[in-house]
């Protein structure tokens, strides 16, 4: 089966948090392809990336980037496919500098952003999954049953709390 989500970055450095949006997205057993590309170093190859997505059979995109982090918003512009935004984690500013550039998109194209770094990356791989089980049952079924793990574990830590 061909590709549904692309997971794409600015730079390979972004892949230790762009992995865990892979992660989910292996878990739940959603075709994706992942790719290096740069706004800012390889802005030909990014407006190839976007005007092509679509046609290749991608649904959803979710780009990383961080520091002055216009990938998201400028591949956004260039289709009408949904963007997620992670925003990743920059040595100068922890990355608040990647959270306001994604977020704060003027008005007519929209990004979704998510939190910054791994928690981020992660919703991202959950957020794409959520939109394709919108028209996928068995993928929303599978979403279900995560959801109940993850509740389950949560009960579960009660049994932990113990005075020593
Ligand atoms: C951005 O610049 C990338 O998304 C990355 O987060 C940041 C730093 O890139 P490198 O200098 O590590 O390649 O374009």
């Amino acid at each position: 089966m061909s590709a549904q989500v692309a997971v794409i970055m600015g730079s390979k450095s972004d892949w230790d948090t762009m992995s865990h949006a892979c992660v989910i997205l292996e878990e739940l057993g959603i075709p994706y392809e992942k790719k290096v590309v740069s706004a800012h170093r390889t802005p030909d190859l990014m407006f190839e990336f976007a005007e092509q997505a679509a046609g290749r059979g991608i649904k959803v995109i979710i780009a990383g980037a961080g520091g002055a982090a216009h990938l998201p918003g400028m591949v956004a512009a260039k289709t009408t496919l949904p963007v997620i935004g992670v925003p990743v984690k920059s040595a100068a500013l922890n990355g608040l500098d990647s959270l306001l550039s994604i977020v704060q998109m003027p008005g007519g194209i929209p990004v979704a952003t998510v939190a910054i770094g791994k928690a981020g990356a992660t919703n991202a791989g959950l957020l794409a999954a959520q939109i394709l089980g919108a028209f996928d049952p068995e993928l929303a079924q599978r979403l279900e049953q995560r959801r109940t793990a993850l509740r389950d574990a949560v009960i579960e830590t009660s049994d932990d709390l113990v005075l020593e």
